[in-house]
């Protein structure tokens, strides 16, 4: 499928592997961009040495291209935002914030830049910026997110920007594909979906919260701290949406409680303080399944759903 995204990356397939927190490493990464894809390395907040190896080690994997995500909320982004161009990292993605600043010396660099935006207005600054594409990512996804929708969201800043716009947040099928192409997407972002893939290296506990997910089980925590993010209903974030509605724990108390949560989480599998962020999709995905597979089934029942591709 050859679309303005494929094109600009230099991709098989129009897909990107969402730049998740604590998750998204070299092996996800690799066997992401070895299916045809995008795979990133998520910067999150992760020492600088453990990134710069994170990325030898993806290129020793695949020599297919591949990104680095860069948090801007983290308190080394700026770190980061060099380390990308010092290990000439060819496409970089940014989250949780405006990546101005950084642009013009990436662009330098010859790094395609590609900013999450959850608004119209962050996506026609971006492409002022210039950036060479943006993620329209919607209030579906998981993590960090916006208020609007998916199915708002993409139509709307693919009719501000003239860059090519990569949909996110809600699409883990080719169903997904092929309505996000409909809005006028020219890409996909996907989180949810490589979470359940053999190649993701999250404990077995989240993969198995992942899989078992039905349709009411994602909830939204920290929208009085500033940082709403969607995850999965536990105990553990029933209790902190209890307390952000009753009062009962204050935004400076929540922001300790979940401090180091993504960790817990991804590492122990700790179902009682850990955070296992992920879409409001999770109730679609059903079993574990190689990278591969995941993107090929997926844009095989895009491009039968989809005219002219
Ligand atoms: O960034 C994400 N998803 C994330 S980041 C993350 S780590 C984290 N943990 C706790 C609190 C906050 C972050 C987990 N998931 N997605 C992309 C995204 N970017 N969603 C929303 C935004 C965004 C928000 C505001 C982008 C720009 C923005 O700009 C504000 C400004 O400065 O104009």
């Amino acid at each position: 499928m050859k679309t303005k995204i494929t094109e600009l990356l230099g991709i098989k397939y129009p897909i990107i592997q969402g730049g998740m927190a604590w998750i998204a490493e070299s092996n996800l990464a690799a066997a992401v961009s070895n299916a045809g894809g995008l795979g990133l390395i998520a910067g999150g907040s992760a020492p600088i040495d453990y990134l710069r190896e994170q990325i030898r080690k993806c290129k020793e994997l695949t020599d297919k291209p591949f990104g680095v995500n860069i948090m801007l909320m983290a308190p080394n982004a700026a770190e980061l935002a060099q380390l990308v161009i010092d290990e000439k990292v060819p496409v970089v993605t940014t989250g949780a914030g405006n990546p101005s600043k950084f642009i013009p010396a990436w662009k330098e660099a010859g790094i395609k830049v590609i900013p999450v935006v959850p608004s119209v207005a962050l996506a026609k600054r971006m492409e002022r910026a210039g950036a060479d594409a943006v993620v329209a990512e919607g209030t579906e996804a998981g993590g960090h997110i916006g208020e609007i929708t998916t199915l708002c969201l993409v139509p709307q800043v693919v009719d501000a920007v003239e860059i090519p716009v990569i949909a996110a947040g809600g699409i883990a099928d080719g169903r997904g594909i092929a309505a996000t192409f409909m809005l006028g997407a020219e890409g996909v972002q996907v989180g949810t979906a490589f979470l359940a893939s053999d190649e993701c290296v999250i404990h077995p506990t989240y993969k198995e919260i992942v899989v078992k997910a039905k349709d009411t089980d994602s909830i939204v925590t920290g929208r009085y701290t500033g940082h709403p993010c969607r995850g999965a209903k536990t105990r553990f974030s029933k209790k902190l949406a209890s307390g952000e509605r009753d009062g009962s724990m204050s935004p400076d108390e929540f922001e300790n409680i979940t401090l180091g949560s993504l960790r817990k989480a991804v590492q122990d599998g700790n179902i009682d303080e850990g955070t296992f962020l992920c879409g409001a999709i999770a109730g679609l995905i059903n079993e574990i399944k190689p990278c591969k597979q995941i993107v090929e089934e997926m844009f095989e029942q895009a491009e039968k759903l989809l005219p002219n591709k």
